[in-house]
């Protein structure tokens, strides 16, 4: 059966051939060369009529069940085509090269903040977080500074309203902290972003953060500051720092001090301190007894030291930045040095 065998053998190449098929154009190249009205399968068909009639019906059959089966696997094709160039969008090419994913990391002001808070932390100081929007009250009057005193020149002021303001400086948390823990002891910091009123220079911004120190206790000194911020001064910038003292003016404090630490020119003197061998890094002094009373203390019972520094100009030596705009300026150029 001559023709049975050519429509096996034809049934065969085509799905065959139609494996490979991978495209619409490639697929109706092979419905026209195999199924079209003039294909390869209606050639064969027409040869139907050659036979003998006694073969012609279970040939015919043949056919038919060829033309079937090559149909449907055509259907079949031109439907996984169709799913797949709906996929298309969809579809993961492995062997693109990745993209790398972006990652943050910690402010400049924010690593020296946590720096500091662990050293403070190794010599029994606490954090304690206090308000960001302050009284009058508390900015200014508990800390011994009442209205229209000369020294309220000292903090450029932003007023929310008569009686609210952003805090310019963090110690009107020392009023709230002596709050806190009176009677007991305390050695707490308070780390905080402040806000003044001033014109942006490259030693002065009108947001910063500083880190408030505050002790109250029996037996405490000028002498227990300086020790707590040499300490300090030694592990943030290194073993041979040395700091000093000079007498100032703060309201709060009796006697205040301005306290100074060697530069890293280590005395021979260079730009940043003017020549001098010493950078300026923060103010304090001896709580003064209205403060302490304020706080809730009895002045002639315990003492108090307090600091306030501020953490921008107190790094930037330690990383040449000479400009303190940039910490705020957003520039990923420079925040992505310290990432
Ligand atoms: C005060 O703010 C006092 N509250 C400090 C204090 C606390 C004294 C406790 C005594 C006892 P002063 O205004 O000097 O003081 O600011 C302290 C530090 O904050 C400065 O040494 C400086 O490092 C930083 N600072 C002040 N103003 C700015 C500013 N505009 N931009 C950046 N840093 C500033």
């Amino acid at each position: 059966m001559v023709l049975a065998e050519d429509l096996d053998e034809l049934r065969r190449s085509a799905l065959a051939a139609l494996e490979a098929v991978g495209s619409e154009r490639e697929l109706e190249e092979w419905r026209v060369r195999y199924l079209a009205r003039r294909g390869e399968l209606a050639r064969a068909m027409s040869r139907l009529g050659e036979l003998p009639a006694e073969e012609r019906r279970a040939a015919g059959q043949a056919a038919n069940r060829a033309k079937d089966e090559l149909q449907q696997a055509y259907e079949g094709a031109a439907e996984s085509l169709r799913r797949r160039a709906a996929g298309a969008d969809h579809q993961v090419d492995v062997t693109l090269p990745g993209v790398p994913p972006v990652t943050g990391g910690l402010h400049l002001t924010r690593q020296a903040l946590y720096e500091s808070v662990r050293i403070f932390a190794h010599m029994g100081f606490t954090v304690f977080e206090t308000n960001e929007v302050e009284t009058d009250e508390l900015n200014f009057g508990l800390l011994n500074i009442p209205p229209d005193h000369p020294a309220r020149d000292m903090w450029d002021t932003l007023y929310i309203d008569d009686e609210l303001l952003l805090r310019t400086h963090t110690s009107p948390g020392q009023i709230r902290a002596m709050r806190a823990y009176c009677p007991e002891p305390l050695r707490v910091i308070l780390p905080g972003k402040c806000h003044r009123y001033e014109a942006v220079s490259a030693r002065a911004e009108s947001m910063f953060y500083q880190i408030e120190g505050l002790a109250v206790g029996h037996g405490i000194t000028l002498a227990s500051l300086k020790g707590v911020f040499e300490a300090y001064a030694q592990q943030m910038f290194g073993p041979e720092r040395r700091i000093r003292f000079r007498g100032s003016y703060f309201p709060f404090t009796e006697p205040s001090v301005e306290i100074d630490i060697t530069c890293h020119c280590m005395g021979r003197g260079c730009a940043l301190c003017k020549g001098t061998g010493w950078l300026e890094i923060s103010g304090g002094g001896m709580v003064h007894p209205v403060v302490l009373e304020n706080g809730g203390y009895d002045p002639s019972d315990v003492t108090g030291f307090a600091f306030g520094m501020g953490i921008e100009r107190t790094i930037m030596p330690r990383h040449g930045i000479d400009d303190i705009r940039y910490f705020y300026g957003n520039d990923l150029r420079f925040l992505r040095q310290f990432a």
